[in-house]
């Protein structure tokens, strides 16, 4: 049932060539979501995946940029902020889009529908666009540490996290003017205050107005945002391999950031922010500092110490798992980025810890499958109650459902969503679905 009902949500967002986040709230193509949806649909239709991820890469820019939105023609303007007459903005394709990034988890999405159904094609076309992709976050926004820095909170993916209070406080706020649409389908305290959004605003704003050149008044090492940066390029490696090129210059970047992140942003229990424009760790209790578990190259102690932190303060082992720790006073069970578990971030720790500590990786597996037997496939989820909050039918939500059940079964969903489940065929009925529909 649950894996049917995915699959369901998956068709439902489905625009002929990308899937929408939330037909209400993000109704254009975002990056990093449909690289987490690819990751979903590779188990049932790896052609949808390949489509996916090609059509966001063909909105590209020539710098090598991937914008975070890829916006539909045929969504009226109205229909999200800030939307393509704000952003200005167009890829060589003729796509209107956004003009700022987000995690670059896509080598790893691309891989993963590569093993769902080994396609040599399809990663000789996207290689040297992942590859395009990281050389522009070397060429333009690469520190002297050897870190890549964020310019807006929206590029982190975790927008409304803690982690960007305070950076944020420096950022002159946009005068109001603008007409927020996510308070029309979600309630108000669960989404960022008007006050992030008037800094949000005007930061985008800047970068521009700048040409899209920045970096601005908010420039930030984000320990999440490397981590993908990192682990593209040990992903890039293993693709160069298929390909028959070398995967040497891959892996010795994966092994320098891994490094430069271990130097300059580990606190000894926690991979923090750094303020590029103070040189300061941002010292924050956030969830994202537990991402560089998916470096495979992370020195074995640091791995460790980060196991010990997610257990003492993430309570790892008790469910669904927080974007910020509940121990910290800014945590807020509800409220967007600040503390609900979102299912996007629980998958990409449970991949980190998958090879290092399998026991774990199950039980953080236990709480994914619960979640949204509990609530459904809600954006996000108070991570003791298990209720659902922000929009309905999220597509990655759905999508990453599919990949933890193939891998890790339904162990997490009480039994009679068990049978239901297995009744239904799992994953192999839901390809039948989804090849019925695309047929
Ligand atoms: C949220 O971000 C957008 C702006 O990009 C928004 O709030 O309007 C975030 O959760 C982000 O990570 C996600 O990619 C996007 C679409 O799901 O929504």
């Amino acid at each position: 049932m649950i894996l049917r009902d995915a699959v369901r949500v998956l068709v439902a967002n489905w625009d002929g060539s990308h899937t929408v986040p939330s037909r209400r709230l993000y109704p254009h193509q975002w990056s990093w979501d449909s690289a987490f949806t690819a990751i979903g649909n590779a188990r049932w239709s790896p052609r949808r995946a390949r489509t996916e991820l090609l059509s966001l890469f063909g909105a590209q820019w020539r710098d090598g940029r991937v914008p975070h939105i890829v916006f539909n023609p045929a969504v009226p303007e109205g229909a999200y902020f800030p939307g393509p007459e704000f952003w200005q903005a167009h890829a060589p394709s003729g796509s209107a889009t956004s003009g700022i990034v987000q995690p670059p988890v896509h080598a790893l999405a691309a891989w993963k529908t590569y093993l769902a159904e080994p396609d040599t094609a399809f990663l000789h076309r996207i290689y040297p666009r992942l590859v395009a992709q990281q050389e522009f976050l070397r060429a333009a926004r690469r520190s002297p540490e050897g870190l890549v820095s964020i310019v807006h909170p929206w590029e982190s993916g975790m927008d409304n996290s803690p982690a960007w209070d305070l950076p944020l406080q420096a950022v002159r706020p946009a005068a109001a003017g603008f007409v927020r649409r996510d308070l029309a389908t979600v309630s108000a305290d669960e989404r960022p205050t008007d006050r992030d959004y008037e800094r949000y605003v005007s930061l985008a704003a800047a970068y521009r107005d700048s040409g899209y050149r920045g970096p601005g008044e908010f420039q930030i090492e984000c320990p999440l945002f490397n981590a993908a940066y990192g682990l593209a390029e040990a992903t890039l490696a293993e693709i160069a391999g298929v390909l028959g090129l070398d995967p040497a210059p891959h892996e010795r970047e994966a092994a320098a950031i891994t490094a430069a992140m271990v130097e300059h942003l580990f606190d000894g229990e926690l991979f923090q922010a750094r303020d590029v424009r103070t040189g300061l760790l941002i010292h924050s209790a956030s969830t994202a500092g537990l991402t560089p578990l998916l470096l495979p190259g992370l020195p074995r102690d640091v791995a460790g110490a980060l196991i010990a932190t997610a257990l003492d303060r993430f309570g790892l082992k008790d469910g669904a798992l927080p974007s910020y720790s509940p121990a910290a006073p800014e945590f807020d069970p509800a409220r967007y980025w600040r503390g609900p578990s979102w299912i996007n971030l629980t998958w990409l720790v449970w991949q980190g810890l998958r090879d290092r500590r399998p026991d774990l990786a199950a039980l953080v597996a236990d709480g994914i499958t619960a979640a949204v037997a509990h609530a459904g496939f809600r954006e996000y989820f108070d991570p003791f109650a298990l209720s659902g909050h922000g929009c309905r039918d999220f597509s990655w939500s759905a999508a990453l459902i599919l990949d933890v059940v193939a891998e890790h079964g339904l162990h997490g969903l009480p039994a009679s969503g068990r049978e239901v489940g297995q009744e239904a065929g799992g994953v192999g009925e839901a390809d039948q679905v989804g090849h019925h529909v695309l047929a």
